[in-house]
């Protein structure tokens, strides 16, 4: 009997290339908080510490950078923390009736 069987299949010549793992590193977002004339500082110091947990010196640091030039980093994070950060931030600004502006922006 032959060894020949038409119905198994042959990959003697064929060469495999091990695939690549197509890995990506999740987008970031910076979370910034725009200045405005009405906001209280001490306002700016709370949230900074309460929602992106800086010390007080820290705070203060930021929101008087803030303050002097318009725009302020608070954090950098994955995009479902900075959404939920910038909700939260923009919700107790309005329940404390202060104008205070909260965004993000690909980093
Ligand atoms: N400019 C505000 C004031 O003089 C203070 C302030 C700082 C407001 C930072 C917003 O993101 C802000 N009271």
């Amino acid at each position: 009997m032959s060894d020949f069987d038409p119905y198994k299949e042959n990959d003697d010549d064929l060469v495999l290339q091990e695939a690549q793992p197509k890995l990506k590193r999740p987008p970031l977002y910076k979370v910034i908080l725009l200045n405005d004339d009405f906001t209280p500082m001490d306002f700016v110091i709370e949230i900074l510490m309460d929602f992106f947990a800086m010390s007080e010196e820290k705070a203060t640091q930021v929101m008087l950078q803030i303050h002097t030039q318009g725009i302020g980093v608070c954090g950098i994070y994955s995009k479902d923390v900075a959404e939920t950060k910038v909700y939260i931030v923009n919700d107790y600004s309005r329940e404390n009736q202060h104008p205070l502006l909260c965004s993000m922006e690909a980093v």
